[in-house]
């Protein structure tokens, strides 16, 4: 066999025993959720034909051509008893794309579709699009809420890191064919981690925010925001409230974003979110959880303290070491519930647990105190409590 004939057939071999590896629970668990074995999409993931030229022609070693460097952050829907994750890629050359890939148990064999999703641009186009929220509507669309990034005009010469960020906004039916609007309009000069609340409040769009002042500090905004408008086609936030907002000595004390759509329960709406704080390594991600109100969605009724995921063992480590994040999560009817978090913003793994067991977790965990005299004083309470009834 020639060489482009044989690394063809090693490749492919390689990268169908990957894509059809079964996953494994991890044992144990906490009680709150499961983490599984393997991650469920990695760079090595992206189709075969996404990377390499498949005519010896034009492309006699078989290398690669356009390579991916990580693949993260997905929207994720059940449809059609599928699973579907809306990933975002990242090309060796930074930008990022979106591309749907499916699977039947929502924990192993995703498959990306043959084509990445062509998402329409604004007469503004975007440098970079990214992180995805998926949320089915009860207008009948499903969108597809998702920070775009552009050059910020007003960057001194020279500075060529400054953005600005902004919320995009697509609709689908099908995940195949999106219809852009309009980009989000509020107050705030950056906008990241824009969620589209699932129904309508008093008749309007609901939105949860993240306004804050720089590209990648929060400054005197931050804080988990919310605002109405009464267009989708043109949406317009005029006055946003801060309804969780950053806290000193705490997991969300830089900044802290809101992850996928809540998820509505009998005892309210379920949130996953991401709180950071500043450690001498950098900036250190982790998913927190919170529950609100079912007619009053921004206002927060039980805050379980301290984090719900962080990243463990070689989750820690990649393109940007010490970070979980949280845009995509599956509630099915039947109760059980997939955390689709990524590692590191390198690759995606899933968590798997039920409504029951978080809404135990967000009923029963105490709040943050704030203090660590107060945070002993939690501790001996429940020590004192098992030894009590152990007794
Ligand atoms: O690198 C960690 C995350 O940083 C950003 O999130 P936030 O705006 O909350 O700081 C996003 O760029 C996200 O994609 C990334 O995972």
């Amino acid at each position: 066999m020639s060489l482009f004939e044989d690394r063809k057939q090693a490749i492919t071999e390689r990268y169908e025993h990957l894509i059809t590896r079964l996953n494994e629970k991890i044992p144990y668990g906490n009680g709150v959720y499961d983490r599984y074995k393997y991650p469920v999409l990695t760079a090595e993931h992206a189709p075969l034909i996404w990377k390499y030229d498949f005519n010896p022609a034009t492309n006699p070693f078989f290398a690669e051509r356009l390579g991916i460097n990580a693949v993260l952050n997905p929207g994720a829907i059940y449809l059609n008893d599928k699973y579907y994750l809306v990933a975002r890629v990242e090309g060796y050359d930074r930008k990022s794309f979106f591309a749907v890939a499916e699977s039947d148990n929502g924990i192993d064999n995703f498959r990306f579709w043959d084509h990445p999703i062509v998402m329409p641009e604004t007469e503004d186009p975007d440098t970079n699009v990214y992180d995805m929220r998926l949320v089915q509507h009860e207008d009948g669309w499903i969108y597809g809420l998702f920070c775009t990034e552009r050059k910020d005009p007003d960057a001194p010469t020279g500075d060529l890191s400054s953005a600005v960020a902004q919320c995009g906004i697509a609709r689908t039916k099908d995940l195949i064919t999106w219809e852009r609007l309009a980009d989000l309009k509020s107050r705030s000069p950056q906008q990241r981690n824009v969620v589209l609340h699932p129904e309508f409040v008093d008749g309007k769009y609901a939105f949860y925010t993240r306004p804050q002042d720089g590209f990648i500090s929060a400054g005197s905004g931050g804080g988990i925001g919310w605002g109405v408008s009464e267009s989708i086609e043109h949406a317009s936030i005029d006055e946003e409230l801060i309804i969780d907002e950053r806290c000193y000595h705490t997991i969300k004390e830089v900044k802290n974003g809101q992850g996928p759509a809540p998820i509505k329960t009998d005892k309210g709406w379920l949130h996953i979110a991401h709180g950071v704080r500043g450690t001498a390594a950098g900036l250190r991600y982790v998913l927190y959880a919170f529950l609100t109100d079912l007619q009053e969605p921004y206002k927060i009724t039980h805050r379980p303290g301290g984090h719900f995921i962080a990243p463990q063992g070689e989750e820690r480590v990649g393109d940007v070491s010490n970070v979980v994040f949280c845009n995509g999560v599956i509630a099915r009817e039947n109760g059980e519930v997939y955390i689709y978090y990524t590692s590191s913003d390198t690759r995606i793994h899933v968590a798997t647990t039920t409504v029951d067991q978080l809404l135990d977790y967000c009923v029963n965990t105490p709040e943050d105190p704030l203090r660590s005299y107060a945070c002993v004083q939690q501790r001996l309470q429940l020590v004192d409590r098992n030894l009590e009834y152990m007794r």
